[in-house]
């Protein structure tokens, strides 16, 4: 008989813990580690890189947040952006928050058709909430009665999927919440939280949890990733991830953990920051500026609108092109992109979200073998696209992922030393001609792109690639475009992509952050410096190039959304060689938003 969760969990019951209600107040302070320090599994490195390789090959997976947060859909009294976090936001009591599984009963739900879909896309796994922070498990757990058998949908989700991943040949992974806002164990206990009873013990969850978790490992075949997640309140500790992961590989030794099992997640830009366990890093919601080196896996989470769980007024939605860029750009820098969907409470999969699936699709149809099994680009930067690479020991296969396309018919590969093989369009084969030059390797390719989101060109050279680095570059009639991701931005200013090469920098709210680029300027002379800037106040930067320093005012646009031209200022090139641009807030500085730096020839 499962125990009721309103008097605490097995343990509690046997040890005769259930004291007066805990005082609904503040997270309660808990005694740290409990556990002594635990040292992770001894494991050589053959051994990693063999648990890692389907991982590293894949590239490419799908993210699923379902739960009984898809019954409100984001919207309650009035509000319309919740999301997953819906009992957190809205400081709903739990045991009202708990009447949402009587209405969670996903008839339309099909396995077999998420499998398929995420497979036609060209994923190779599938994350999926087995328990979220609000603690419900959405399958039958022998440990809870705060599982999907409280609901009226009397199936198993992730036994279906588990059989329809098996028939595709899909890996099939768990995402698991380590901090719980139901359980009454859970150190921090919620003021809302009605129904918990006891003092928080975190030795009793942790022995749930991982009861849960051996559920998870023992009833649904082989899982290739456990990705936890909330690991940041203070009663989780280091001491308790390095345990928690040694218990996940105990159960299944092949099994992958991300590095939010421990505290090493640096925020959202999700690598380790020092002391950190877990086999790859998490950034959310960004990619790196680069990638991080070989041996060190990572995996970008990004949702395809503003939500992680469903949310039936987001129309927010990301273009395909953006998502297969992000695709191209995380495989380019050695990562992998875990691409998020939010389905209903009825168990579909959103419409647009299809939509730009079947787009990916289409595109890795044509593409797949520049991306699966690649590894990172030997170039820092380039201004048309990216590059991914394979090599066989004998020769490289570099696969140019020209966006931008060249309108001369000569695609430039700046800087690489060695002599070209050849070169041919992936799709359609037709072979092109590649010449060693000055300026690096250049190729002649059609007039039109074959592609309009991203054209891969594949340029075989033997052994491995001789780069020197470039770096950015005045063009020879003195234009430049200085972009966002072409900077190196100090502080927590940072590149928010979008659509259409319009990336810009965001979240730039402090007066201490600053940008800038060094470039090779090849044609001394005077230049106008203009932007787009977007904004709700007036504001104002510096242009600093050597000792010239320019005020430039910055107009309110009114909308952090609504761009608007600005003339920067003239600035003056004095001598060819490499030359560092700041742009730097001054004066009566507000936040704002700023798109690429043209450079021209002053009038
Ligand atoms: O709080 C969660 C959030 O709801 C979502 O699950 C993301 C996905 O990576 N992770 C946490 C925020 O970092």
């Amino acid at each position: 008989m499962k125990p009721n969760f309103i008097t605490a969990t097995r343990s509690a019951l046997l040890a005769g813990a259930l004291l007066a209600p805990a005082t609904l107040l503040a997270p309660v302070a808990l005694a740290q580690d409990a556990k002594p320090e635990v040292k992770p599994l001894p494991e050589t490195p053959e051994q990693r890189d063999a648990r890692m390789n389907w991982f590293r090959e894949a590239r490419f997976g799908m993210f699923i947040h379902w739960g009984l947060y898809a019954v409100p859909a984001g919207e309650y009294n009035g509000k319309t952006n919740y999301g997953e976090w819906f009992l957190e936001e809205t400081k709903m009591p739990v045991s009202q928050y708990e009447k949402y599984a009587d209405q969670f009963n996903p008839t339309k739900f099909s396995a077999e058709e998420w499998v398929k879909l995420a497979k036609d896309a060209g994923m190779k796994y599938i994350v999926i909430t087995s328990k979220h922070h609000d603690g419900f498990a959405i399958y039958p757990s022998k440990l809870t009665d705060w599982d999907i058998e409280r609901t009226p949908f009397k199936r198993d989700p992730l036994k279906e999927l588990a059989d329809a991943c098996k028939k595709e040949g899909i890996k099939l992974c768990f995402y698991h919440s380590i901090m719980d806002w139901h359980h009454p164990d859970w150190g921090t206990r919620r003021a809302w939280n009605d129904v918990a009873q006891g003092t928080p013990n975190m030795d009793r969850y942790v022995d749930f949890m991982k009861g849960q978790l051996k559920e998870l490992l023992t009833n649904y075949g082989p899982i290739g990733i456990v990705w936890f997640d909330g690991e940041w309140e203070s009663p989780w500790t280091h001491a308790r991830g390095v345990d928690l992961y040694n218990y996940v590989r105990t159960l299944q030794p092949q099994t992958i953990v991300n590095n939010r099992v421990g505290k090493g997640r640096s925020g959202m830009q999700g690598m380790d920051k020092g002391q950190g366990v877990g086999d790859y890093g998490t950034p959310e919601q960004e990619i790196p500026p680069t990638g991080f080196g070989l041996g060190v896996d990572w995996e970008s989470c990004m949702t395809m609108n503003n939500h992680w769980g469903y949310n039936k007024n987001d129309q927010n939605w990301k273009s395909s092109q953006m998502l297969i860029r992000n695709l191209i750009d995380c495989a380019s820098k050695g990562g992998n992109y875990l691409l998020n969907v939010g389905p209903t409470a009825e168990g579909l999969i959103p419409g647009p979200s299809i939509e730009r699936l079947k787009d990916i699709g289409a595109w890795m149809k044509a593409n797949r073998d520049a991306i699966y099994d690649t590894t990172a680009s030997p170039f820092k930067k380039l201004s048309w696209g990216r590059v991914t690479k394979k090599s066989d020991g004998k020769n490289t296969t570099l696969f140019l992922h020209v966006w931008n396309w060249p309108q001369d018919g000569k695609l430039v590969v700046p800087g690489l030393k060695n002599t070209p093989r050849f070169a041919y369009q992936l799709d359609g084969k037709a072979k092109l001609n590649a010449v060693q030059d000055a300026k690096g390797i250049t190729i002649d390719v059609p007039q039109k792109a074959p592609d309009a989101i991203s054209s891969t060109i594949v340029l075989v050279v033997p052994g491995t690639p001789i780069v020197e680095d470039q770096g950015l570059a005045q063009n020879a009639d003195g234009t430049l475009q200085l972009t966002p991701a072409d900077a190196t931005a100090h502080g927590e200013v940072k590149v928010e992509q979008k659509a259409g090469g319009k990336d810009n920098f965001g979240f730039w709210l402090n007066a201490n952050d600053y940008v800038e680029w060094t470039f090779k300027a090849v044609r001394p002379g005077k230049y106008e410096v203009t932007t787009e800037t977007a904004g709700e106040s007036t504001s104002a930067l510096d242009l600093i190039l050597g000792n010239q320093k320019v005020r430039a005012a910055i107009p309110a646009s009114g909308d952090y959304a609504k761009f608007q031209k600005v003339t920067l200022g003239t600035i003056e090139i004095a001598a060819p060689g490499s030359v560092t641009l700041q742009l730097k807030p001054t004066g009566d500085w507000k936040p704002i938003n700023l798109r690429t730096l043209e450079f021209k020839p002053a009038p």
